[in-house]
């Protein structure tokens, strides 16, 4: 969208609420007053209310119900973190569009956002059941200067971040499957898809993934998910706003993205421990190369997971299926 909208809605998120003269919002701007109204005019198009009052100038009452890109910038609190926005009705898969971007060159915490995917998919060529203005179907473009054996602890961290902000907005608390599964009540609320571009010493781009399900009704959920997925909404018995929480995602994973650049995994290590429901239990790792069972014993430094089998011999695995 044009640079002058994105202005526009930063200085709203600066007022905080308060009336923004015409004046005002032009010198900011730098174009007239009419202009402004125009800009005001094609908010209000999509979903705002918003007050005008002579002598006091602008205010914003209420955003729209559906998520739009303005809707996502206004207040959001971060300084990398969905700067750059690419907002979609409706796409195949935002991973995809992601990698794009990636290969473009796109800055780091690039935001791909969709209200829907045709072709959504999870680990192994998976699917993902993304039906459209119930869920947060996106995937953010990361660049850390890291060697690629770092990315797993990637999928760890948006973990952390996303349980936190599932706490914040909805005031319930997750339990972390290892690796890239949130749950309520046993079921499946959010699954994290983390991908590579990288050289064989150095990372290009981390393509992170996230799926959560939030307003859809049980119905919405093909019979074969019933199961072993849910929503915030069936959950919480409350329609939640998509943007406020994809807002705190953002948030969140900037702070803690920012914590682990400073600090490296340890501090992370601990919050994540703090959210993991199969430590200390007997678990089936199913594995691309089979199966592992035995007692979870904890996660690595690097994020990787640590199973003891019967005979006290201790595995370490990468990537699994997690049976409890
Ligand atoms: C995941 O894979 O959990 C990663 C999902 C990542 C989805 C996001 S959405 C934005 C971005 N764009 C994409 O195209 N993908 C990412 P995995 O652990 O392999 O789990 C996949 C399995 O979860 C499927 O085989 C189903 O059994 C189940 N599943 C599919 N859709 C679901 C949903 N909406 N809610 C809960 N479970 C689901």
């Amino acid at each position: 969208q044009s640079p002058t909208r994105t202005k526009l809605i930063e200085a709203f998120s600066h007022a905080n609420g308060e009336f923004l003269s015409g004046q005002a919002l032009a010198n900011i701007l730098g174009c007239s007053r009419t202009a402004i109204w125009k800009h005001i005019e094609e908010l209000r198009k999509e979903g705002f209310e918003l007050e005008a009052i002579r002598n006091k100038g602008y205010r914003i009452i209420s955003t729209p119900k559906n998520m739009t890109e303005n809707e996502l910038r206004l207040g959001l609190k971060t300084t990398i973190f969905g700067k750059t926005i690419q907002y979609l009705e409706s796409t195949d898969s935002t991973q995809k569009v992601a990698h794009q971007l990636a290969q473009e060159g796109c800055p780091d915490g690039t935001l791909v956002i969709a209200e829907e995917q045709t072709n959504g998919r999870g680990r192994l060529a998976r699917n993902w059941h993304s039906p459209k203005y119930t869920g947060i179907w996106m995937s953010l473009v990361l660049r850390p200067k890291l060697p690629p054996a770092k990315a797993p602890q990637f999928t760890l961290i948006a973990a952390v971040a996303v349980a936190r902000a599932i706490e914040d907005i909805c005031e319930i608390s997750p339990d972390i499957k290892w690796p890239n599964d949130l749950l309520l009540n046993g079921k499946k609320i959010t699954g994290i898809l983390t991908e590579l571009q990288a050289d064989s010493d150095k990372i290009n781009a981390i393509i992170m993934g996230i799926g959560m399900n939030v307003n859809q009704k049980e119905q919405d959920f093909p019979k074969e998910l019933h199961n072993n997925a849910t929503s915030l909404a069936i959950e919480t018995g409350k329609e939640i706003s998509r943007s406020e929480l994809v807002k705190r995602i953002l948030e969140n994973l900037e702070k803690y993205y920012l914590l682990y650049l400073e600090k490296g995994f340890a501090p992370l290590k601990l919050l994540w421990e703090s959210y993991a429901v199969s430590l200390g239990k007997d678990i089936i790792a199913r594995t691309i190369s089979g199966n592992i069972s035995g007692k979870a014993l904890g996660i690595t430094e690097e994020g990787v997971l640590k199973i003891e089998d019967q005979n006290g011999q201790i595995h370490k695995i990468y990537s699994a299926d997690i049976e409890m």
